[in-house]
């Protein structure tokens, strides 16, 4: 009984720090708030034995000596023996029992960066083994153990394996030099380059951990509309220190490599990439880079894209490009990731259509260390669109997913927008390529075609804010990312279901009610943004609220007008032969689904047809009634988060409670406008009411369309 009572009190004597700012993420290990749990744990759990001869075996543990002290309540002490209980990490190369104990084939399966983590019986003890055939595995099998024990799980009989299904996982930083971070809406750039390398700021460090919990491997320090200094030897020390936190938690970094860099910065006269000089000016570039940076990751490049340089400025292919850096950095085994996400206003064709016709034809003629990076969809990260039809359509190439984190379309770090469901809704797409699977999965993880080079990336939502990602529930988005890219076979549910209970609480009506919140908010926000398929109707330049009636951008496919094409006679656009037949990139099965307007999904509709205003919808709704009907529906989901969120209260901490009713205020004053600007601006089209159940617009379009934001970030 005293025993009991001892328990309880430590539970709550350990708990009892009630504010929380986020910054702890989702490795926050408070002690377990479970006293029968508590106690099994305590037994099941004595010590950690580590032969510790390697950055990473350090990093692993030291996060299980501090994360278990933390869910245990107790210290857990590093043990030279072994005892019942003892935790023990070591890979079959220093612990020759292993391969025994295990068996040979199950250590092959688990690759570089693998794990396994069982209980078994070693020297007469029941301890927990956590063994991989390298060192990163270890470390992300003791993220995994610990993720156990932050959900709760039983412990008793340990039998799991893991190995990642895709090769580079990645953030993206779009940060710049000066520390702004472009569509950064959580402060400013974490990376502190004025004092760098001298000043190494804990936050790298605890970056570097969330990050190693998740299973990201690769960060692209640097924004894709890139800056050449960053190649400058004095910039490459900062990074080199960044590197140097990095490499013990398995984590490469990767620059932006701005394709003019050799005029800028080599005084060159060209960048010209089949110039020998510039080729020279590379792979001398390369190699300083490597000596700086032994384990440099590689180079990311957006190129003849938004005014940025390539090597269509000197008459040369995208291939060209990406094979002269793919040959600077292959002596040291650097990777190039080539982004397709391009579009030119020289050429009057479809938006959607370009990056497929110039990419398509390049299938084969880059080197074997380039990967293309294809955004999820064709034209830039809306709350939803159709997959990218250029997934399945490169076979001889391993295409890299690009996912953007940061709410630049959603939102910003204002919306509770959980993206899980966006992420597999694109990898779930069957792009029918292939006769025995090929979704948008199975391309980019390299198994349809066979390669053995695979990535996702996402560009990332974290900043200087306290808490990383300004929006609390921003941080579900980038642990998606990585769980998603280690496994893309994760529901949506199970990864709220894992980040709820680690980042909140495991309390039962908290997690059920969270989750339902969190799998719903995705299609809330499209039902109040952009329902039935409406895309890129947003403000122009800072891309915040609503402007469908913008039409003064210095190109048309920056224009919401060209993206609707609202007249009296409907809305949408065609893509379809009649119109711009993007449709003809996708595979015959998809295409004939997509343009047939009677199967075409709802969903999708306003992207592949100019459909009129009186046309009856599945429910038996005209479509501009099933319009009105989405946006008012999008504004009630948001109430009800409201009202959801609002039965949370003494379930955790007060600071992160009101951080979130507040957001979720400013989310529904957004969703209303977002609604009432859309309708009453598409009325003026559709010449129809809107009808009398719903509540009335209280401003007029003359009032939205008035509205200015010169400093909204962007
Ligand atoms: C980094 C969109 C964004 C730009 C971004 C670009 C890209 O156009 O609005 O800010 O530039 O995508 O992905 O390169």
């Amino acid at each position: 009984m005293k025993k009991w009572i001892v328990v309880i009190i430590g539970i709550m004597l350990f708990n009892s720090v009630s504010a929380e700012n986020g910054y702890d993420l989702w490795l926050r290990y408070k002690v377990t708030d479970n006293a029968v749990l508590l106690q099994q744990y305590r037994q099941q759990i004595t010590g950690i034995n580590c032969t510790c001869s390697d950055g990473k075996l350090l990093a692993a543990q030291q996060e299980l000596q501090q994360g278990l002290t933390g869910l245990l309540g107790k210290n857990v002490p590093l043990q030279k023996l072994v005892t019942n209980g003892t935790v023990m990490l070591g890979t079959p190369a220093q612990l020759p029992f292993i391969k025994k104990s295990v068996g040979e084939n199950t250590l092959t399966g688990l690759g570089d960066e693998g794990y396994l983590i069982r209980s078994i019986r070693h020297e007469g003890k029941n301890i927990i083994l956590i063994t991989g055939n390298k060192e990163a595995g270890i470390l992300y099998g003791a993220f995994h153990f610990l993720r156990l024990l932050q959900m709760q799980q039983p412990i008793a009989q340990l039998n799991i394996s893991s190995t990642p299904a895709i090769k580079l996982r990645l953030l993206n930083h779009w940060d710049n030099l000066n520390r702004t971070v472009e569509r950064g809406y959580a402060g400013g750039s974490i990376w502190d380059w004025q004092r760098l390398p001298g000043y190494r700021d804990q936050r790298y460090y605890d970056y570097a951990r969330a990050n190693a919990s998740i299973g990201i491997n690769g960060t692209v320090l640097t924004n894709v509309n890139a800056n050449a200094m960053i190649l400058t030897e004095p910039w490459l020390q900062k990074v080199a220190a960044l590197a140097a936190i990095f490499r013990q938690y398995n984590i490469k970094v990767y620059l932006t490599a701005r394709f003019s860099a050799p005029v800028e910065i080599g005084n060159l006269k060209t960048a010209d990439p089949l110039n020998e000089e510039v080729r020279k000016w590379w792979k001398d570039k390369a190699d300083e880079i490597y000596s700086i940076i032994p384990d440099f990751g590689g180079f990311l490049v957006k190129a003849n894209s938004e005014g940025q340089p390539g090597p269509q400025n000197y008459q040369r292919t995208h291939a060209d490009g990406a094979n002269m850096l793919a040959d600077a950095v292959a002596p040291h085994n650097g990777i190039v990731m080539w982004r397709a996400f391009v579009y030119s206003n020289e050429s009057p064709e479809d938006r959607f259509k370009q990056a497929y016709n110039e990419f398509k034809p390049l299938d084969g003629q880059f080197r074997k260390n380039v990967l293309v990076q294809v955004k999820n969809g064709p034209i830039d990260f809306q709350p939803r669109e159709p997959f990218h039809p250029l997934f399945g359509a490169m076979p001889q190439t391993p295409l890299m997913m690009e996912y953007q984190l940061t709410q630049e379309y959603m939102g910003f770090a204002t919306h509770l927008v959980y993206e899980a469901p966006l992420f597999t809704e694109v990898l779930n797409a069957d792009t029918h390529t292939k006769p025995n699977g090929s979704t948008v999965a199975q391309i980019i993880d390299g198994t349809a075609d066979g390669h053995s080079l695979s990535g996702m990336a996402g560009v990332s939502n974290i900043g200087s804010d306290i808490n990383w990602t300004g929006h609390p529930f921003g941080q579900a988005n980038w642990y998606t990312l990585g769980r998603l890219a280690w496994n893309p076979a994760l529901t949506p549910a199970q990864i709220a279901n894992e980040w709820i209970r680690q980042t909140f609480t495991n309390k039962k009506a908290f997690v059920d009610t969270v989750q339902q919140m969190m799998l719903a908010s995705r299609e809330i926000m499209v039902n109040y943004m952009t329902p039935l398929g409406l895309h890129h109707i947003m403000g122009y330049g800072h891309h915040y609220g609503p402007a469908p009636w913008y039409n003064k951008a210095p190109r048309a496919d920056w224009n919401p007008v060209y993206f609707h094409r609202a007249d009296s006679t409907g809305i949408g656009f065609n893509r379809t032969a009649s119109g711009s037949n993007a449709l003809a990139q996708y595979q015959p099965a998809v295409r004939r689904q997509y343009e047939n307007i009677a199967t075409c999904p709802e969903e999708l509709l306003l992207w592949f047809h100019h459909v009129p205003w009186d046309h009856k919808m599945k429910s038996g709704k005209t479509l501009w009634e099933e319009m009105c009907e989405k946006y008012y529906r999008g504004v009630d989901s948001v109430r009800w988060m409201q009202r959801s969120w609002s039965r949370l209260k003494n379930y955790i901490d007060e600071e992160r409670f009101k951080q979130i009713e507040q957001l979720l205020g400013i989310q529904e004053q957004e969703a209303v406008w977002w609604r009432n600007a859309c309708l009453l601006y598409f009325q003026t089209f559709s010449g129809k009411p809107i009808p009398a159940k719903y509540e009335k617009p209280d401003r007029t379009l003359e009032y939205y369309m008035e509205l200015n934001f010169p400093y909204a970030p962007h």
